[in-house]
């Protein structure tokens, strides 16, 4: 406070920006609005106390001394708006507008989307297409209905199963569908084909059988000689089913997967069939005193004049009349009653 001398006395004066009774000074807030004391601050501008007086701060958007504030023309400044966008300066501020055909979208200025806001009209299975300054909703892949409603689309059912490649089943699902390939077919990336099941070795097949491969499958076959079927291949006995004409004076003789013909005892066979063997070409097969002749089949021993059968039907004996048959052989005295002598 500042102190006055009067005659016969003094006074005390509280400094501007307070008041009081001079020996007590307070601070007086001009910023109020019922404030003994008024500030001059511009109407744009903000009024801030102090002790003993006050400052004045023009407001966002002003620029100058607080005492007098003059509206800031953002505009007039470079990148105040985005691209694509047109300056309003206004008092105290400014707006940025989208020009025309475009819309505010996240801070940039895009083709006017009109689904931006509507999307909620479309099924969540649904997209939503500007067009025209309005929208349409459309079904996603998959799906089909009006937009606002959608639902699977059975492809296999509308396809009649085409949808999927040759030799598989067609399985819908939600949103989609499935092509499996039929047993016996493999997926090869674009079509379903057949497995070599004989190659692959993914076969079985009973004894005395080939695999075949046949499309989807494979088949057993029985090997020459053998008959059945898939799970089994029994040996085909060709001579009791007259299977097989053997050549003449021979037998046929079933074997296993096959048969032989065998030549009758006293043939032999040869490239086209059996044929009689000649045992009269072996000295040695008729009996002394005797003469060989060949027969179909066989042979005949006639002893020579003179001689005669012993009852064995094996050798030619001299006839005498002393009772007794003798014949000689390069081995045995053979007598006819019996008895052998060396
Ligand atoms: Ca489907
Ligand atoms: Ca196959
Ligand atoms: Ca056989
Ligand atoms: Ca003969």
């Amino acid at each position: 406070a500042s102190c006055t001398n009067t005659p016969g006395s003094f006074y005390c004066a509280c400094p501007p920006g307070m008041e009081g009774s001079g020996f007590d000074c307070q601070d007086v807030n001009e910023c109020e609005q019922n404030s003994s004391l008024t500030h001059n601050c511009s109407a744009k501008a903000l009024c801030l106390n102090t002790n003993g007086s006050y400052i004045c701060q023009c407001q966002d958007g002003y620029h100058g001394d607080g005492f007098v504030c003059e509206d800031v023309d953002e505009c007039q400044l470079n990148a105040t708006c985005g691209s694509n966008m047109t300056c309003s300066n206004t008092p105290g501020s400014y707006m940025c507008s989208c020009i025309l055909d475009l819309v505010y979208n996240k801070g940039t200025c895009v083709s006017e989307d009109t689904c931006l806001n509507a999307s909620s009209s479309c099924h969540p299975l649904a997209e939503c297409h500007p067009y025209q300054g309005s929208f349409y909703c459309q079904c996603t892949d998959g799906y089909e209905g009006s937009g606002t409603d959608c639902w699977d689309v059975d492809e296999c059912d509308a396809s009649h199963g085409e949808v999927c490649p040759a030799f598989s089943h067609c399985f819908n699902t939600n949103g989609s569908y499935i092509c499996d390939c039929w047993p016996g077919f493999e997926d090869n990336g674009t079509h379903c084909q057949d497995m070599d099941e004989c190659v692959t070795g993914n076969f079985t097949c009973p004894d005395n059988s080939t695999c075949t491969n046949i499309e989807g499958s494979y088949e057993c076959t029985c090997d020459p000689g053998f008959s059945g079927n898939q799970s089994l291949c029994l040996d085909v006995d060709e001579c009791s089913l007259g299977l097989i004409q053997c050549p003449n004076f021979s037998s046929c003789l079933n074997t296993v997967g096959s048969f032989v013909c065998n030549c009758w005892e006293g043939y032999q066979g040869n490239n086209t069939g059996c044929e009689d063997i000649d045992e009269c070409l072996d000295n040695s097969t008729c009996p002394e005193h005797s003469t060989c002749v060949n027969t179909n089949g066989s042979y005949l021993c006639p002893c020579d004049a003179g001689f005669s059968r012993d009852n064995d039907f094996l050798l030619c004996l001299y006839t005498v009349n002393i009772g007794f048959k003798l014949i000689i052989t390069h081995q045995l005295f053979h007598f006819s009653n019996g008895l052998t002598v060396l």
